[in-house]
């Protein structure tokens, strides 16, 4: 089985000015394309053939097979990422995700201080989630490099980026500022909604 590097699933200036189209005609047709050619080369011919995306990573994540979890994770990260954002998007979360919201932060505001702070603090390159922990509490983690919070049991609803590739063209090296935009211009409640309500791992496009 060879992975295919997904479409976008919506036109390439269509979360501009948030986010440009240069920025993501480089980051998916060069990066997140990158990760899938450097997967189905080291996957080829061997156990990981034919397995899903996210057994790769899981599977890959227990050998300590670090090449093919970089790569595998990375593909999965970068196609949920881009469902996490739309131009048609709900601004706020409705429904249980908002109950479930409030129990845990006290407010969308207060997860959106929580979910900032968290994506400043991760040193270096990874990336920033909103989870549903197996205890079925919600909680915001941060994750370094290519770790995505399946490894460690956790449920990912909503992420962003931090890696700088995924802001540098249209905010230099100001995180900061990308994560607020990120928050208040492009994440979509109701793929998270959709996420939550899903059992197993969250749908991402198809790879
Ligand atoms: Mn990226």
């Amino acid at each position: 089985m060879t992975f295919k590097l997904p479409d976008l699933p919506y036109a390439k200036d269509a979360l501009s000015p948030h986010m440009s189209e240069r920025t993501l005609s480089f980051h998916h047709g060069k990066h997140h394309k990158g990760y899938v050619d450097k997967l189905n080369d080291a996957v080829k011919g061997t156990d990981y053939d034919g397995m899903t995306l996210i057994d790769v990573a899981r599977r890959a994540h227990e050998k300590g097979d670090t090449g093919v979890f970089n790569n595998a994770a990375q593909a999965w990260n970068h196609g949920f990422f881009w469902r996490c954002m739309s131009p048609d998007r709900a601004a706020e979360p409705t429904g249980p995700l908002a109950t479930r919201i409030s129990e845990t932060f006290g407010s969308l505001s207060q997860l959106r201080t929580r979910f900032i702070a968290d994506g400043m603090a991760r040193f270096g390159s990874g990336w920033v989630w909103l989870v549903e922990g197996t205890d079925g509490a919600l909680d915001v983690i941060s994750t370094a490099n290519a770790d995505l919070p399946q490894t460690a049991g956790l449920k990912p609803l909503l992420t962003c980026d931090l890696w700088e590739h995924a802001y540098y063209l249209d905010y230099q090296n100001a995180r900061q500022a990308f994560l607020e935009v990120f928050f208040d211009h492009l994440a979509d409640w109701n793929f998270a909604a959709t996420c939550l309500e899903t059992q197993g791992d969250p749908e991402i496009l198809a790879a």
